[in-house]
């Protein structure tokens, strides 16, 4: 039998409409759903080549536990849930709950229950030790939101379908497809822009994909904040702020004018590499234009001031009136306040309590992750003993991987939960099978605080799990059970409030009777959300049932609103901090800041690529083309400077280490510049096409010390990385005697 459903693709942020292909009870082909409100037809290669990972063979589909010799062996789901709460209780009882840890990667975050189920997990054992990809990612422009807007979780989104002016700083949506922004096509969408009169500036190192598809303003990596600073700089002293937006929104605008003042354009171009008179052109233009918005992404959030680049991008918008007002930066209409939520249950916080470690700070309860090395190996009491990792695989993602991986070793256990033996869960205890995103039902909540047209999507599972696979919450759920407690307890008056709309549930619900569920969670957000029924309070409003009968989902508005700051921005008096003491630590930091050095004269920058995702779309029969491997990007000067030949490999050192890739010459780099994609060194792992690819993890060469991490966000440095690069000079012992001179 053959069955074609709408469904969506969760690898990231935009979800496009897929219409799935099901033939007896197995995936076989996807394609973009044509009739989706958002993505109308949208898709990458990823997401239709998503098939292979559904069927891949290398698929883990029952639960394995390591034997002796390394190798995994099948158990029962009983007897791993069983073996697997056994030691966790005996951890427990001889360290404590705080010694046991979770890393939950990315894709848990493309899930209606995975992300808060492990996050409940970690404070139900009473941990500390919850970790992400946000200190790799993300964790600066939480930071930023929470110092200038009073929560970690308000996120500025660019109104792209109004503005006159995106200047687009470190990132590359024409490959990553947008992020922390959801909205369908961006080329369709930042051409829309173009078309109707406007521009789209986009800062970054590289002429990369989005660069040569617009304006291209190249950048020395990691000094952004230079040019955001001159720029300002300029708006202040030929007086082009907006002085209503400053008085009516803002609060201590005096602290960044004084700042501002001291850093010249002459100065920041010494700084960042790019003209004086461009930096003027730039700040005029962008104050002057009927709207405009900067935006930031990866290349401005992984860099050493990476908290004050974004404080900077949101303070560029504020004072020239382009800060919740059309076509600048606005915020998403979602249907449920997860700003507000967060508050009510405790989750949006900074800086509560800092790392045993290093002493870094908690970012919405999460550890930097490059912390995880530091706290296996450091005794005492809170020492991480167990590490359960779900979607993640930080062996290859988190900087420092050498010594992650020496301390993996010592763990008590270690626990995978995974589709894919990737190289973090080859060390695993215990592996269990996880149920890919087709293979659940969804409705990704969170995710619809970044989007640009409000809409939910509920999605029913395509196909059944395959083999013995299960979906994450439930496993995660199975183990809290092993430990006697459930990981989502929260009471339902927590969830809902007290009010009205609070009673009216309690009347319809047991609170508490039983155990929460993803489908309980969802529907009691959504119909407490502004669009719910309000349990009955309201006829027309949504509820979960209500969903399911539309499985293309619901546009909520035509567009998200201007104007709602007093609701969106939690410090008290609803303004926009811009002389927290923080800022300006930030702001001294930077003009002290020391000039490179001389022995890691180069910066390294990571890249993205259309068809791999992080680590783990590699195992994709389109990867055993050669064309695919990694390699170094490296401007032809350089190249020719270290004595390189077109094919040869490159050897690129940082403090921290060296690897050795094959380079790519190039003219869309900047002299002193390399690109370095993440997600490769691919070996011994469970994936056959992936293990052939091979490359090397760049992660080896980024650092996992605790004072090379942005201190402010505990933010890993991972973009313009100090480095140096040689020829990879053939060693004399290996060389055969034949090919020796005479
Ligand atoms: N195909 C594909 N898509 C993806 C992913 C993937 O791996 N592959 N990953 C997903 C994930 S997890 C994320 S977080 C998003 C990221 O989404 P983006 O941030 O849009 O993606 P990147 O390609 O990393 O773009 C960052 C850009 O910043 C530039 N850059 C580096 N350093 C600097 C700097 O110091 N200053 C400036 N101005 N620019 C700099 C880089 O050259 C690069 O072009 O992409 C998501 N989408
Ligand atoms: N040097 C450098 N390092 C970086 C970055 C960089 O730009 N430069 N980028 C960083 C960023 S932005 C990110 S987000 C991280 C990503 O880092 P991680 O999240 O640690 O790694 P991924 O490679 O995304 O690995 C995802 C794993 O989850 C599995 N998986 C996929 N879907 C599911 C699911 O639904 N359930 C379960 N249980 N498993 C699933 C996959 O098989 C894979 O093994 O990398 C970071 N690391
Ligand atoms: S852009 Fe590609 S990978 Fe991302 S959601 Fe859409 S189809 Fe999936
Ligand atoms: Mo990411």
């Amino acid at each position: 039998m053959k069955t074609e459903t709408p469904t969506y693709c969760r690898i990231c942020e935009p979800t496009c409409g897929m219409i799935a292909t099901v033939e007896d009870g197995k995936l076989v082909s996807l394609r973009p759903d044509a009739d989706h409100p958002i993505t109308q037809g949208f898709s990458c290669p990823k997401g239709i080549e998503f098939v292979h990972v559904q069927n891949d063979p290398d698929r883990v589909l029952y639960p394995l536990r390591r034997r002796a010799d390394g190798t995994f062996e099948r158990v029962s789901w009983q007897t791993a849930l069983e073996e697997i709460g056994a030691r966790l209780r005996e951890i427990r009882r001889r360290h404590g709950g705080e010694s046991i840890g979770w890393y939950a990667g990315n894709p848990s975050a493309f899930s209606h229950s995975h992300a808060i189920w492990a996050s409940g997990f970690v404070r139900a054992v009473g941990s500390r030790h919850m970790y992400t990809p946000n200190t790799q990612d993300t964790s600066s422009r939480f930071v930023a939101s929470a110092i200038l807007y009073g929560s970690a979780t308000v996120f500025p989104l660019p109104d792209l379908a109004r503005t006159d002016f995106l200047l687009m700083v470190g990132a590359n949506p024409l490959v990553s497809r947008g992020s922390l922004v959801a909205t369908g096509n961006m080329r369709e969408k930042m051409r829309a822009i173009t078309a109707r009169g406007g521009r789209v500036v986009v800062v970054d190192p590289r002429r990369t994909e989005t660069a040569k598809a617009f304006e291209h303003l190249p950048i020395r990596p990691d000094a952004d904040a230079w040019l955001l600073l001159a720029m300002l700089h300029v708006i202040f002293a030929d007086r082009l702020v907006s002085e209503a937006a400053i008085q009516k929104q803002t609060r201590g605008v005096d602290e960044l004018r004084r700042a501002a003042a001291l850093c010249t354009p002459v100065l920041a171009a010494d700084r960042c590499g790019v003209p004086a008179s461009e930096i003027e052109a730039l700040a005029r233009a962008f104050a002057t234009s009927p709207s405009a918005v900067a935006y930031g992404r990866t290349g401005a959030c992984l860099g050493s001031h990476a908290t004050l680049v974004n404080v900077l991008l949101d303070a560029l918008n504020v004072v020239t009136g382009n800060f919740d007002s059309a076509g600048g930066s606005v915020f998403a209409r979602p249907p449920v306040d997860f700003t507000r939520l967060a508050k009510r249950i405790g989750f949006a916080t900074f800086d509560t309590y800092r790392s045993r470690v290093g002493n870094l700070p908690e970012v919405l309860g999460q550890m930097p992750a490059p912390l995880m090395a530091g706290e296996i190996t450091t005794p005492g009491k809170g020492q991480l003993r167990a590490l359960l990792v779900s979607a993640g695989n930080p062996l290859l993602s988190v900087p420092g991987s050498h010594d992650f991986e020496k301390a993996l070793g010592q763990l008590d256990l270690q626990v995978g939960i995974d589709f894919y033996l990737n190289e973090t869960h080859r060390h695993a205890d215990y592996v269990l099978p996880a149920a890919t995103f087709y293979e659940r039902d969804d409705l990704p909540l969170p995710l619809s605080e970044i989007q640009l047209t409000p809409f939910v999507q509920w999605t029913e599972p395509v196909v059944a799990p395959r083999g013995e696979a299960r979906v994450d919450w439930q496993i995660i759920d199975d183990l809290g059970k092993e430990l006697g407690f459930a990981p989502i307890s929260a009471p339902v008056t927590k969830l809902v409030g007290t009010g009205r709309v609070g009673r009216a549930a309690m009347r319809l619900m047991a609170p508490g009777a039983r155990r929460m569920t993803p489908h309980r969670l969802v529907d009691l957000l959504i119909r407490s959300g502004r669009d719910g029924d309000w349990f009955g309070l309201r006829r027309k409003g949504l509820t979960l049932e209500k969903l399911r009968a539309q499985p293309r989902g619901v546009v909520l508005a035509e567009r998200i609103e201007t104007g709602v700051m007093r609701k969106r921005v939690m410090h008290r008096d609803h303004r926009v901090h811009l002389d927290d003491p923080r800022i300006a630590d930030e702001l001294h930091r930077l003009l002290d800041a020391p000039a490179p050095s001389a022995e890691l004269p180069m910066l390294m920058i990571g890249r993205r690529e259309v068809r791999s995702h992080n680590s783990w779309m590699h195992n994709n029969p389109k990867f055993r083309d050669t064309s695919r491997r990694q390699r170094a990007l490296v401007n032809r000067e350089d190249a020719a400077a270290a004595g390189l030949a077109d094919g040869d490999e490159v050897r690129v050192i940082s403090s921290s280490g060296e690897i050795v890739l094959p380079a790519e010459f190039t003219d869309d780099l900047a002299p002193g510049v390399v690109a370095v994609p993440h997600g490769w060194g691919h070996r011994d792992a469970g994936w056959t096409i992936a293990n052939g690819a091979a490359g090397v993890n760049v992660n080896e060469i980024t650092s996992a010390a605790p004072a090379d991490m942005e201190q402010l966000s505990g933010m890993a440095h991972l973009n313009g990385v100090p480095v140096r690069i040689e020829a990879v000079v053939p060693d004399p012992v290996l060389t055969p005697e034949w090919s020796v001179a005479t």
